[in-house]
């Protein structure tokens, strides 16, 4: 069912896409040669684009081409982590015993013992869930509940705001104040943070709101430190200033909210004086802040994921975007809040997925922030675990209890991906992936309004295969009789939208493959909520909600301190608040095996504030053991005032076997949830660092 490639002329260009989990989802323009991709550039004629690429695209052809792609399935023979080897075999073998064993397990135990594991590592609508997602529904396999992200934030949002809606990111350029709250834009946003530059240039003033002094934070006029995890309070303490000055626009907030009167009893209960002593700010930075967002038009907050990774998270995305409906912000075009603009897409995902084809009662849900514990401990026990577009052992939280339990040797591990990553070493069979060049998909985006089609540029290398057709071939060895398992990718394209959405007026599947990309049909430098109508239940910005009070959880904001704070004694032994946000040069774990952006990164490191370094012995350079209760890691100390005493910083996501000691900063972090969504709460996170070289040191036992 693979499409072969375009027959190769001398040169050509082909239309691709970066499928890399980004909000930017940007257009690209590959030049093929011999069936060869010779170059990748920003496509000029998108938009967002703007023929402008981050530098770790800019070089894919370097990823396509690694010495160490995948290029044949593989079965592992000796044991199972760090230094597997493995044999080649054939596609016929390897699927023949995948099929066998998953038969097995399921007729032994249960289907619901076959766990697949993936996230965004291919964020395509095809290659992140479509024939994989038909295929185990259909086996009855246990249901993955895909958290590891985005899940509280969006959650958060969606009880105050309805959909993950927000301004239009076009529009940001009309701004007159600009609050990046917990976004690094310049490595994480690049398209967004040119518009953001064009505001400035505009006259725009740009506050950053982030415990680091980031290279975002370099180019704002303003940098506002709180606290790891205390955003919530702020945005109450903001809110109690608007309220007691009366920076409020009445009549949006009679019209088009639900819950003002208890709103602002709660607000009242978080005096400036009070919010500046949680988020370890001055009580002036917390009025000035309330002032500037009360007085200036247009006001926009952009924000991000990087405040729902502690165990309030959830909780502060909703509060932070109550804000705007308090000023009326939402009336510009360039005013409101935007998390992710993923929620404007009429994305068929029922067709997609097909989530019918799961037996009834509903097969169990296995929360993939958790995953180490489940392996280890779930009942009925895990048999089989089946990733792709994913690696678990270095992404996922408390990375020890992940590999104890992948390391099982009753486990049946199959993984899909480009690469032998930190995940593979652990596969009973390793099967390999081809690069987005070399498959065709569509795409939406979380950072922009614009359709794409990635078209394959070049033929699969070796016998790698996408994760459709690989589900596709699993699914006839299984004798999975349904048409949908012949549906071909051209197919699954055409289903992944729904074409009558107005929102999609004037598109088709047919047209959409021929121009390459299109925003969506929706009007330019308009306000969405500029007259209300919000997607929430009431229609109104919901300042009390009642899918929240349903669910057992507060109905109105609130601050809920990050979990490992609330533990006083332990707070005591491990007193550095450690954020591990991600590196420049590298995409989660992708591009962190290319010498070229290691060498660009280094080794890891962490930041530690100078009075925090002296207190310990800490000399620049050096390596220093970050530790807590749940194991520890290596990293190499960068002295430096860019973090705030009390708060540590380590970029990640580094390879564990790519690292000196073989382990990453998923060691010490924690499979504790978020209050909403079931998130992972990577930055609630305490530790204690130490020179390496003074042995045992501190109350931290050794790593498990
Ligand atoms: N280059 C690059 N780009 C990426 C990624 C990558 O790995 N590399 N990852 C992609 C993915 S999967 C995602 S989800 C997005 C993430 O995108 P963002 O959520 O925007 O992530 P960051 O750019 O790290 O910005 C998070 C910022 O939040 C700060 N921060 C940490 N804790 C807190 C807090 O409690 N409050 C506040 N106010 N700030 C806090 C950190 O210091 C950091 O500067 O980026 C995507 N883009
Ligand atoms: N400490 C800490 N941990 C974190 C974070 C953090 O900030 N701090 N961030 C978290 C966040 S926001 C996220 S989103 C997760 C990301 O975690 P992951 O989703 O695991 O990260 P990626 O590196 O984006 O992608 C994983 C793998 O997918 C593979 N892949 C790419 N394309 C394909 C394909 O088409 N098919 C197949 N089969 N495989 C493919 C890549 O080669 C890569 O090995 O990590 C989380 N972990
Ligand atoms: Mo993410």
């Amino acid at each position: 069912m693979v499409k072969p490639a375009p027959k190769p002329a001398a040169t050509h260009r082909v239309r691709g896409v970066c499928p890399h989990d980004c909000p930017d989802t940007c257009a690209l323009t590959v030049t093929v040669s011999d069936g060869r991709v010779l170059k990748v550039a920003g496509a000029a004629d998108h938009a967002p684009t703007a023929g402008v690429l981050c530098t770790k695209v800019a070089f894919y052809p370097e990823r396509i081409y690694h010495p160490d792609r995948l290029l044949h399935p593989l079965r592992r023979v000796g044991p199972k982590g760090p230094g597997a080897r493995f044999e080649r075999i054939s596609w016929e073998e390897a699927l023949t015993s995948i099929a066998e064993r998953l038969r097995r397990i399921a007729a032994e135990s249960s289907a619901e013992s076959i766990v697949p594991y993936s996230y965004a590592g291919n964020s395509g609508l095809l290659g992140y869930g479509s024939m994989d997602r038909r295929f185990f529904h259909r086996l009855g396999a246990a249901q993955l509940d895909r958290t590891i992200c985005a899940s509280a934030g969006a959650m958060g949002y969606r009880a105050t705001i309805g959909a993950s809606i927000g301004f239009d990111p076009e529009n940001v350029v009309d701004a007159r104040l600009i609050l990046l709250w917990g976004t690094n834009s310049i490595v994480s946003n690049l398209h967004f943070w040119r518009l953001v530059q064009e505001a400035k240039r505009r006259g725009a003033r740009l506050i950053a709101i982030d415990p680091c002094r980031t290279a975002s934070v370099d180019k704002c006029d303003q940098h506002i430190a709180l606290l790891p995890g205390t955003d919530s309070a702020l945005a109450l303490g903001m809110m109690h200033v608007l309220i007691r000055d009366d920076l409020l626009d009445h009549d949006y907030i009679l019209h088009h909210t639900l819950g003002f009167e208890a709103l602002r009893e709660r607000a009242l209960a978080y005096p400036p004086e009070r919010v500046a002593a949680i988020c370890g700010l001055h009580t002036a930075e917390v009025e000035n802040l309330a002032h500037a967002y009360g007085t200036i038009r247009p006001t926009a907050i952009r924000t991000n994921y990087g405040i729902n990774r502690t165990a309030g998270g959830g909780m502060a995305l909703r509060t932070v975007s109550c804000l705007p409906a308090l000023t009326g912000a939402w009336r510009d075009p360039a005013g409101g809040v935007l998390l992710s603009t993923s929620g404007n897409y009429p994305v068929n995902e029922a067709a997609l997925e097909r989530p019918d084809l799961m037996p009834k009662p509903a097969p169990r849900t296995i929360n993939m922030s958790r995953i180490g514990h489940d392996l280890l401990h779930a009942q009925p026990p895990i048999k089989a675990l089946f990733v792709y577009n994913s690696n678990p052992v270095a992404v996922a939280p408390q990375a020890g209890e992940v590999v104890r339990g992948i390391a099982r040797d009753d486990l049946f591990t199959v993984v899909h991906d480009l690469f032998q990553t930190d995940t593979a070493d652990y596969a009973d069979l390793l099967l390999p992936a081809t690069s987005h060049m070399e498959q065709l998909d569509i795409h939406k985006s979380y950072g922009h309004l614009h359709l794409q089609v990635n078209q394959p540029a070049i033929a699969p290398l070796g016998e790698a295969l996408p994760n459709t057709e690989l589900f596709r071939r699993l699914a006839r060895r299984m004798g999975f009789s349904e048409a949908c398992f012949t549906d071909s990718d051209d197919d699954l394209c055409r289903q992944a939208f729904d074409w009558d959405d107005p929102r999609l007026a004037g598109l088709s599947w047919e047209k959409l493959k021929a121009d390459g990309h299109a925003r969506l049909n929706l009007p330019r430098g308009a306000a969405p909520f500029a007259q209300g109508g919000f997607p929430t239940p009431s229609g109104k910005c919901e300042f009390s909600s009642d899918m929240l009070a349903r669910a057992g959880l507060d109905p109105l904001p609130d601050f809920i301190a990050p979990r490992e704070w609330r533990q006083s004694a332990l707070a005591a032994r491990f007193p550095l608040a450690l954020i591990t946000p991600p590196a420049r040069n590298f995409l989660n774990t992708s591009f962190a095996n290319s010498p070229r952006f290691l060498a660009q990164e280094k080794s890891p490191s962490v930041l530690i504030h100078p009075v925090d370094a002296a207190t310990r012995g800490i000399t620049d350079d050096h390596t220093v053991r970050i530790f807590n209760e749940r194991g520890e890691f290596h990293a190499r100390a960068v002295i430096s005032d860019r973090v705030r005493p009390g708060v540590v910083m380590a970029t990640s996501i580094w390879w564990r076997k790519l690292s000196p000691d073989g382990r990453n900063c998923n060691e010490v972090t924690s499979q504790e949830l978020t209050d909403m969504g079931g998130g992972a709460t990577f930055y609630d996170c305490l530790v204690e660092i130490a020179s390496r070289d003074e042995g045992p040191g501190g109350a931290a036992t050794s790593p498990a």
